[in-house]
Order: C-alpha cells, then structure tokens, then sequence
C-alpha cells in the first residue's frame, strides 16, 4: 500500500519529538488561559456587588425578616434573590431599551402536558429586546423548592453569569437583572437534582436569539434520544 512508507519513516524519536511540541503548545494554551483566568478573577476581586454577597453569612437570621446581603443577595426562609442588578447597564448598551415583567408559574400541575416530565414551569421560552431590564415574578406551587437560574450573563455584572431566584415551597418571589444587546439564547432552569432533566428547563431569547437549546419542553427535541 503506497501510504504505508510514510509512516514508517516516522521514528520513535520524531515521535516524541512530536509529543513534546504539542505538549508545550498545550501548556502554552494553557498558561495562556490561566493569565486570562487570573486576569478575570482579579477584574472580579474588584466588584464589590460580589464582595457584598459573600459578606454577608455571618449574621443571617433565617427565622424572619429578610436579610439584605449588600445590592446582591436578598434571603429570608421562603427563599432568596441572587444578583440581582437593577441598575448597572451592560458595556454595550447605553439605555434600558423596555422593561419586561415574566411571570412565571413552577410546579408539577405544569409538567402535565409533557409527557416524560415531573416538574414543570408555566413558560419554557420569552424574547425580550436587547438591553431589556427583565422582571421575573416567580410563583412556587408546590411544597418542594423550585428556582429560575439564568446563566450566561456577562460576568462583570453577574457573579459566575447567573441570576437566581429560588422559593422553598408554595410562595413568590420577584428579582430583576439587564441583560447585554448581543442576539443570543440563555438557559434557564431549576437547578435542583434532576428538576431540570425532568422539564424545569427554559430559554430566554435576546433579540433574535442564538437557535433553540435542546431538551426545550414543547420547543425541542433532546440532544440524545432515548433508546426505548
Ligand atoms: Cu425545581
């Protein structure tokens, strides 16, 4: 076979050779990535809307009044609030463009017309304008807790990307956050075990959005099918 010399003449030597430069391009790429990592950490040490929300622990009073932890971080028994950011405009947008208010609904009574799913939320996908100030208005029917967590907000604003409301048990909670102009699709979901792979699982569409996640009740198909 004609293909068959060149790799014989490919020697151990040239071999290792070969291992050891894409070694180092890696810890090139690597060393690369941790000075940008360390490079964000640092822009984050800086925020004190973070800061304000790790401060906080210490003196919580969970029987209650709500604690106020700083702009960041609102948490009583009935649930809490994380970084919620009514104020502070992403770089790229110069003005609120609207105010959207989302009422949400999460229970199982909501998983009903999705067959294979437990858990459920009354909407699995809103659009919103770029630059939109959104309000999320979170309703819990159930006894159990439920949350809606956005992730993939730009991380200057948002600790780790994310907004979070979280209600334990049957109650509302409301919090706001900005999101950037860029078109794009965000997840959002309940992050309790198995709450999202069980249909707590939505999207939120800026602009034109970004395509559709998968495993969207109603709106996508999953990723991988079930084999049965
Ligand atoms: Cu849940």
């Amino acid at each position: 076979m004609p293909n068959k010399k060149p790799l014989k003449s490919i020697s151990t030597g040239s071999l290792v050779a070969l291992g050891l430069s894409v070694s180092s391009l890696y810890s090139g790429l690597e060393a690369a990535e941790t000075a940008f990592e360390t490079k964000e950490i640092t822009k984050e040490k800086h925020q004190p809307a973070k800061m304000e929300g790790m401060a906080c622990g210490a003196n919580m009073n969970m029987d209650k009044t709500e604690m106020v932890c700083g702009s960041n971080m609102r948490m009583d028994v009935t649930g809490m609030v994380m970084y919620e950011n009514k104020e502070k405009l992403p770089k790229d947008c110069k003005a609120i463009s609207e105010d959207v208010t989302l009422e949400v609904k999460a229970g199982i009574d909501h998983a009903k017309p999705y067959p294979g799913t437990v858990f459920g939320l009354s909407d699995h996908e809103w659009e919103v304008k770029p630059c939109s100030r959104i309000t999320v208005e979170f309703t819990n029917e159930d006894e159990i807790r439920h949350q809606w967590m956005i992730h993939g907000l730009p991380k200057y604003l948002y600790p780790e990307g994310m907004f979070h409301i979280e209600v334990n048990g049957k109650g509302k909670k409301t919090g706001t956050f900005i999101v950037p102009s860029s078109n794009y699709t965000y997840l959002v979901h309940c992050d309790i075990a198995q709450h999202m792979e069980k249909g707590m699982k939505a999207q939120l569409k800026v602009g034109t959005g970004r395509g559709d996640l998968p495993s969207i009740p109603g709106i996508s198909a999953a990723k991988f099918a079930d084999s049965f």
